[in-house]
């Protein structure tokens, strides 16, 4: 079966999550990705939060799926040499280094657009122009800075940050698209141009519904926040504990088991058209008629009180017991599921969406594969390449350069030595 991108060949200068997230993206699609590593030490992850000693952690593994490797030091001469070789032969590259860095190594937009007119330069910052934009930017400064974090928890405590990673990957998933759309107006322009997404700007498009609720806040109290009717509301949108966040008033509720299972839970839905059906299931058929809580309306001020009572049916079930009850009436509501859970569902790994992968020095391991389903572009994963595992190849047939060249490289140090069998530590 062909793929979506064939043909397409990146220059992928990421590294830590934010852009590997979005060249992984682009390898499953089919794109040929050329991820270019510092000699000796390679993209630091490789070496980051790892479990067994001396092997890819898993936090590489799990980013650089689908991808070829090449050791390349950007400030050697015969380095920048290769680069611009590569510049040269590919329709993207992907950068997310600190501001100012690629121009540093010589690589200012002017000048690789200069180089292949064709280019897509795509690149991933904390910031987009203004007072920060000069700033290094990790996942959780997007959160804060992108209005996650004070949106999240509980009105009497501080801000959250949220263990979905909406600051690197949500924005590598923003730039994927970004470089998707400018590879299709390509087709008609012939030209190559610069794609740039700052990763405060990913978060808050993610937030769009909370600067929704910033602007109702003038109209009067968010009437499907837990602040409603009792509580306060300040002059910024409050943070919402599990509220829904939609039409639909939502709240997580405790399930058999809780005492001692940290994730016995469930998401409850008080969907309105299925306001009966919940009635009958948690025994309160008067509910359906009573004008306090008929209409949704008249619940709002309610809510509290409802869930209360919702919890009282649903602790006396386990979070499956109750999926199975209450979808029979179409009731809107998800188990709690934890990571175990999810490693363990079998629905997952049928679908690829949990995929066991099988990596040289590591052994078996499970990984998430693309959650982007295509009909006539499957998505096959494969192992994260070996520090430079290409590197000869990649000089070989991307460049066409002969082995006398090839060893005139090496022999400058710009590739660092041998391939090497194992990641650095
Ligand atoms: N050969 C030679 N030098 C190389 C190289 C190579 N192959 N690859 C990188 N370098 C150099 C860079 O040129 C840079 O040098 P100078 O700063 O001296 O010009 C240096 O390595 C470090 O790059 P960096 O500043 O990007 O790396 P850092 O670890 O200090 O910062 C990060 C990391 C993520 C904070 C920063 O890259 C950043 O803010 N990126 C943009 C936002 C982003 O993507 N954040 C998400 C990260 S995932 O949580």
């Amino acid at each position: 079966m062909s793929k979506a991108l064939d043909g397409v060949r990146i220059l992928d200068f990421t590294h830590v999550q934010s852009g590997p997230t979005c060249t992984q993206l682009l390898a499953w699609f089919g794109a040929d990705v050329i991820k270019v590593e510092r000699p000796g030490t390679g993209d630091i992850t490789r070496g980051q939060l790892q479990d067994i000693p001396k092997v890819d952690s898993l936090y590489f593994t799990m980013l650089n799926h689908n991808k070829r490797s090449i050791t390349i030091d950007a400030r050697n001469p015969k380095g920048k040499e290769i680069l611009e070789g590569l510049v040269k032969t590919c329709d993207v590259m992907v950068e997310n280094f600190a501001p100012g860095a690629l121009d540093r190594m010589g690589f200012t937009w002017e000048r690789v657009h200069a180089m292949n007119p064709r280019i897509i330069l795509a690149s991933v910052k904390g910031f987009g122009p203004g007072p920060y934009e000069d700033c290094k930017v990790y996942e959780n400064v997007a959160q804060c800075a992108g209005g996650s974090a004070s949106t999240t928890g509980f009105d009497d405590g501080p801000p959250l940050v949220t263990g979905a990673q909406i600051g690197d990957s949500g924005t590598g998933l923003h730039l994927a698209l970004g470089i998707v759309a400018a590879l299709f107006q390509r087709n008609t322009t012939g030209e190559g141009q610069k794609v740039s997404v700052a990763m405060q700007d990913g978060v808050l498009n993610l937030c769009r519904v909370k600067l929704r609720d910033q602007q109702r806040l003038a109209h009067g109290p968010l009437t499907e926040y837990p602040q409603y009717p009792h509580g306060e509301f300040g002059d910024a949108v409050p943070r919402s504990g599990n509220a829904s966040g939609g039409g639909q008033p939502g709240w997580i509720l405790k399930c058999k088991g809780w005492e001692t299972d940290p994730n016995a839970y469930i998401y409850f839905i008080v969907q309105a058209p299925v306001w009966e059906p919940i009635c009958d299931v948690i025994g309160k058929p008067e509910w359906k008629t009573d004008p306090d809580y008929a209409k949704p309306p008249a619940r709002l001020p309610r809510l509290k009180h409802i869930f209360d009572t919702i919890e009282s049916w649903t602790m006396t079930k386990t979070k499956f017991e109750a999926m199975d009850i209450l979808n029979k009436y179409d009731i809107p509501c998800g188990p709690i599921l934890s990571m175990k859970e999810i490693a363990e569902e079998q629905s997952l790994r049928a679908t690829g969406t949990v995929v066991e992968v099988d990596h040289p020095t590591r052994g078996k391991y499970l990984s998430v594969g693309n959650p982007i389903k295509m009909s006539a572009s499957n998505s096959e994963v494969k192992r994260s390449p070996l520090l430079g595992e290409h590197t000869d190849e990649i000089l070989r047939d991307v460049l066409r350069w002969d082995e006398a060249k090839i060893a005139e490289i090496r022999a400058s140090g710009a590739i660092g030595g041998e391939t090497r069998a194992a990641a650095a530590e």
